[in-house]
């Protein structure tokens, strides 16, 4: 891995950007590249120091993607997917940052990236139409647009546990995990959360810990893995045939290419509905929810699948009465569905104890520990796998403000407006990558960033080529946008649950179901149709 660099100084006022783009995440890297090929003048600011986003913060024990590899990967440069070697079928964390890594220098990336420098305000200049980015260290960039590459998941949420700051151990935030390794051996150790993050760190943990804590609100599903090298011959035939593997992708409603069955589980006699769940669940990984086509549609149908997972975490777990806490009741998929390697058969082990705080939430935390359910549990250090502020958070953290001073702030008080996801009315010259009210993080995040980056880059050349210097969503379209996204989202089940698709993981936050939920086709036919007509529904001048 090359050593970071910052590009030179500060343009302050001087005009030269046509592009800031905010995050060196994927979306950020392949936004910079794809600018610069057409001869904009761009830069990045990145808070971390060094590029990959998410895999650049989220370095917690276990840490791995939950799409296959060789499909979790760009594909704009069929040279670089072609060279790249994926060593397991889903990369873990280090080497996911090592491709951020590779493909940073490949196209020389970090040029025009400058790292550490986190953006605090985005502000728009009506007088001289330009974007006036303010970062921590006080600088000031304008810009004639702003690129909001600032992740889905990327805004880390720390619930307000009384006596936080009390605690004498250390404690860590799986998304803003420390750069050292951390040495849980021989460590009494507590995990508060059983999201994906818990998921795939308590089985390591629990390995290393001398005794191991986890505090549960909400059980989780999870299917297994089923995680191995990748052998090379299957690798040769994905390369071989690559572009029909993510032509066929794009045609799925995840942007992923696997088997979505069209049969209903309701039509489909339950020996042979057992026997297709039983087939996907040898095989593992998300696919387990595309085995029939009405389980996020119909609840008895949910139940059906539901039912099949529980009854393997009856099988798993030995003790019958930790089983059932651990067997969630919930909608499957309404959720997240988790990817895992070896987490329920991790509560058969003596040194892990699981805390119910699913009636009495966590106390307080204490000089020494946890407390819960009037006991003190001592640890040395805490984990918070307490997950994220989801798709709108990093955006609001940002002081953006529009046209008349509008505030993002304001404009979203009620929930996330915008049009396509992509840019917001009041805010001229402003688009997000993957935001809320597109299909982001229900689908595979590379293809959706390289849509996403591929269709702003396309909003640029037309504007380039007629001279055009402003575009902003007309009112209406956003509005007409909102009530789609929103009218798609209420015919799920994955509404109904209190999941942060919908924002109720954190307080005060409006409960809207955030992302797209009518499919990637779908949605990039939407944005294929409206760029042919020279950009229907926003205002160009
Ligand atoms: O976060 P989460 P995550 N007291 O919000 C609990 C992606 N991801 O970081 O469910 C006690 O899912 C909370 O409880 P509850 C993936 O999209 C992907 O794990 O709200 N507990 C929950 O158990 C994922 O969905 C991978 O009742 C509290 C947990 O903390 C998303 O990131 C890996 C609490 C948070 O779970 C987020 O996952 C990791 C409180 N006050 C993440 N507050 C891949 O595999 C919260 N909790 C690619």
């Amino acid at each position: 891995m090359n050593a970071q660099t910052n590009v030179g100084q500060q343009d302050g006022h001087d005009d030269i950007l046509d592009v800031v783009i905010v995050g060196a995440g994927f979306a950020g890297m392949y936004m910079l590249h794809r600018l610069r090929g057409l001869g904009f003048k761009a830069r990045v600011f990145e808070a971390g120091s060094g590029v990959g986003g998410t895999w650049y913060w989220n370095r917690y024990p276990g840490a791995r993607c939950d799409v296959e590899s060789v499909q979790y990967s760009y594909q704009f440069d069929d040279a670089l997917q072609q060279e790249w070697e994926w060593s397991e079928r889903y990369a873990a964390q280090p080497e996911i940052l090592r491709y951020a890594n590779h493909v940073a220098d490949r196209f020389d990336l970090r040029r025009d990236m400058q790292f550490n420098t986190r953006v605090i305000s985005a502000v728009f200049d009506e007088g001289r139409g330009r974007w006036v980015i303010e970062t921590r260290d006080g600088a000031r960039t304008t810009a004639r647009f702003c690129i909001m590459a600032t992740g889905c998941l990327s805004s880390p949420n720390l619930p307000k546990f009384e006596g936080m700051a009390s605690f004498k151990g250390d404690h860590y935030h799986t998304g803003h995990w420390p750069h050292e390794d951390v040495d849980f051996a021989g460590k009494r150790v507590a995990v508060i959360g059983t999201g994906s993050s818990a998921v795939q760190s308590i089985p390591i943990i629990a390995g290393q810990a001398k005794r191991l804590y986890v505090f549960q609100r909400t059980p989780n599903y999870a299917v297994p893995a089923h995680n191995a090298p990748l052998d090379p011959a299957y690798v040769k035939e994905v390369k071989a045939n690559y572009p029909v593997m993510r032509a066929r992708a794009k045609q799925t409603m995840t942007g992923i290419d696997f088997d979505y069955s069209d049969v209903k589980a309701l039509e489909t006699p339950p020996a042979a509905r057992t026997a297709e769940f039983e087939k996907r669940w040898q095989r593992g990984g998300l696919s387990f929810l595309g085995a029939f086509q009405d389980l996020m549609m119909s609840e008895e149908a949910n139940g059906t699948a539901a039912d099949f997972v529980r009854g393997k975490i009856r099988e798993k777990v030995e003790d019958p009465k930790l089983a059932e806490l651990l067997a969630p009741k919930n909608t499957i998929g309404c959720k997240r569905l988790c990817i895992d390697i070896g987490y329920y058969e991790t509560f058969n082990r003596p040194n892990v104890e699981l805390i119910d705080v699913s009636e009495d939430p966590v106390e307080a935390i204490t000089e020494k520990g946890v407390r819960a359910k009037g006991q003190e549990y001592e640890v040395d250090v805490i984990v918070f796998a307490t997950g994220f502020d989801a798709m709108t958070g990093a955006l609001l953290k940002i002081d953006i403000r529009g046209r008349d001073g509008l505030q993002l702030q304001q404009k979203w008080s009620e929930g996330p407006r915008t049009y396509l996801g992509i840019a917001m009315a009041g805010f001229p010259n402003l688009f997000s990558i993957t935001g809320p009210g597109s299909p982001s993080v229900l689908t595979n995040m590379l293809p959706t960033i390289e849509q996403h980056v591929d269709w702003i880059a396309g909003v640029l050349e037309h504007m380039r080529e007629r001279g055009l210097t402003a575009i902003e969503p007309e009112a209406r379209a956003e509005e007409d946008w909102v009530g789609h996204v929103g009218e798609l989202a209420g015919r799920t089940l994955r509404y109904t649950c209190s999941s942060w698709y919908l924002g109720v993981n954190i307080p005060g936050k409006p409960r809207v179901f955030m992302p797209y939920i009518g499919g990637f086709p779908r949605y990039v036919e939407r944005c294929s149709e409206i760029a042919d007509k020279g950009y229907e529904g926003f205002s160009l001048s």
